[in-house]
C-alpha cells in the first residue's frame, strides 16, 4: 500500500518526515497543504488534534507527530537509513536529542517566528528576546553535548530533528563562534542528499519566512 505524507515543503516538521522518507528510499505520495488542495487541509484538520502537520497515512493507518512518523517508518518500512539505533542505550540518547531539538531549538525558533507572524512590523520584543536567549542556551547545551559524545550515524531520528531545526534556528539567531561543533554539524547536515533535497524544495518559499530569510544557505 502506498504511503502518503501531508505537509508543505517549507515546513520544518514536514522536513523532519521527508528526510526520513528520502533517506530510507521509501516511495510515497506527497499531499500538498496549500489553497489549491483544500481537501488535504480538511483531512489534516480531522487527523491531528491541533490540525498540525506532517501526517502520514499507510492504507488505513494514520500517524501524526513527526517523531512518531519516523518511529513508524523505522518499524514498518526499514531502509538503508538507521533511523532508530538498534542498541537500546544509543536509541535512548537519540530520542533524548530528538526532544532537545524539537523542544528547545525548534520551539524557541518558532517563538520568534510566531512573534513576527502576529505582527511583522512590530513583533513583541519580549517574545523575540526570550526565543533568541532560549536558542543561545540550547546551542551551548548542544555544543557541550557534542564535545563529550559521538552522534549516531546519519540518517537517524537525530538527523531528522536536527537538520530542519538548526537550518531555520540559525536564520533567527546565528550559531555563535564559540559553538564550532554545532556550526559544523549544521553544515554537515545540509550537505546530506536527503537534507539538501528539502532545502532546494523549500527554496521557492523563502520570501515567506516571517522574520525575513538571510541571503545564504
Ligand atoms: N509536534 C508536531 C509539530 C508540528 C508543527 O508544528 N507543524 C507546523 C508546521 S512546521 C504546523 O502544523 N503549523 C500549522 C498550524 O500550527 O496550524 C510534530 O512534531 O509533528
Amino acid at each position: 500500500m502506498t504511503l502518503a505524507l501531508y505537509g508543505h515543503p517549507f515546513s520544518s516538521y514536514t522536513w523532519k518526515a521527508l528526510i526520513a522518507l528520502y533517506a530510507s528510499e521509501t516511495a510515497f505520495a506527497f499531499r500538498m497543504l496549500d489553497p489549491d488542495h483544500a481537501e488535504n487541509a480538511t483531512f489534516v484538520g480531522e487527523a491531528h488534534p491541533a490540525g498540525k502537520f506532517p501526517v502520514l497515512t499507510d492504507g488505513g493507518v494514520t500517524v501524526i507527530e513527526a517523531t512518531a512518523i519516523i518511529e513508524y517508518l523505522a518499524a514498518h518500512r526499514p531502509g538503508p537509513a538507521p533511523l532508530i539505533p538498534v542498541d537500546s542505550g544509543i536509541a535512548a540518547a537519540a530520542r533524548m536529542l530528538d526532544r532537545v531539538f524539537d523542544n528547545y531549538v525548534m520551539g524557541n525558533m518558532q517563538r520568534v517566528v510566531n512573534a513576527y507572524i502576529a505582527d511583522r512590523d512590530n513583533p513583541d520584543p519580549g517574545e523575540v528576546d526570550s526565543g533568541r536567549e532560549g536558542l543561545r542556551r540550547a546551542y551551548r547545551w548542544l555544543e557541550h553535548w557534542l564535545s563529550a559524545n559521538v552522534l549516531t550515524p546519519h540518517v537517524s531520528l537525530v538527523t531528522c530533528a536536527a537538520a530542519p531545526s538548526l537550518f531555520y534556528a540559525d536564520w533567527v539567531e546565528r550559531i555563535p563562534d564559540d559553538c564550532p561543533r554545532l556550526a559544523a554539524l549544521r553544515a554537515e547536515l545540509l550537505a546530506l542528499p536527503a537534507v539538501s533535497r528539502c532545502v532546494e524544495e523549500a527554496r521557492p518559499y523563502r520570501a515567506y519566512f516571517p522574520p525575513g530569510a538571510p541571503d545564504r544557505d
